[in-house]
């Protein structure tokens, strides 16, 4: 457990890719004494929970010595100004700045319902979320151009919204019939050169996992 100075606990959820981003940004900051509380978010919230994210009741919370930050690009960016002393996670030069958060917010706006898309649905509706993914893979490959990471040389606030989704991928693969390495190969070579980082490794989900958990989730849900 963290000191009462600087007490931190997670509410978490083990597959979530946003929960993930806040794993990531902790572990790059060397930050490896907090509580992380899985929840129950399908059947049974927390009180907690609900009392710590009143508004959209929903996990990442980070609660840092009793006052609770919500939504994960906000918990990143607060990590990343509170432990500022190494690791920067955001440029800070304005420009750059804001070209990182432009890409961090294109993340959530577009890969997010792309993605939920194919796997949420039933199989056979999918040529065009497939094909919508897809491009959206390809512009954000076209972001990431000869670059090593997203951030440049290091992995930075794009890297850390958008990895997250690679332990969904064989998911993704899975429902759609689609195969990454084929369509997007610069993002799996980008994914893989992360995933060599260990930040990213002990935080991202089993992608074996993954599967078999939204497997039985569409099973629960009747869409499979
Ligand atoms: C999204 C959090 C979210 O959807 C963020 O933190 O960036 N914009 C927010 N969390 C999901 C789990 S991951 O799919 C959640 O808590 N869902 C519970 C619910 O919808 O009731």
């Amino acid at each position: 457990m963290a000191s009462k100075e600087n007490e931190l606990i997670l509410l978490d959820f083990w597959a979530s890719m946003f929960a993930m981003r806040v794993k990531i940004a902790l572990a790059e900051k060397g930050i490896t004494d907090y509580e992380c509380r899985e929840e129950d978010i399908v059947v049974s919230k927390s009180p907690f929970l609900l009392q710590m994210n009143p508004v959209h009741k929903k996990v990442p919370v980070l609660i840092h010595n009793g006052k609770p930050i919500c939504e994960s690009l906000i918990i990143v960016e607060y990590i990343d100004e509170v432990w500022n002393q190494t690791s920067p996670l955001l440029p800070t030069d304005p420009y750059l700045k804001s070209h990182a958060k432009f890409w961090a917010d294109f993340v959530d706006k577009k890969v997010y319902p792309a993605q939920f898309k194919i796997w949420g649905k039933k199989e056979g509706s999918q040529e065009e979320t497939k094909k919508e993914f897809i491009d959206i893979l390809k512009t954000l490959e076209q972001e990431l151009g000869d670059k090593c990471y997203f951030g440049g040389d290091n992995i930075g606030f794009v890297d850390i919204a958008l990895i997250p989704y690679y332990s969904w991928f064989h998911t993704y693969e899975h429902f759609s019939g689609l195969s990454f390495e084929a369509e997007c190969p610069h993002i799996i070579g980008w994914a893989k050169r992360c995933l060599l980082k260990d930040s990213v490794s002990s935080s991202l989900a089993d992608m074996d996992k993954v599967l078999e958990a939204i497997t039985e989730f569409r099973k629960f849900k009747g869409i499979a």
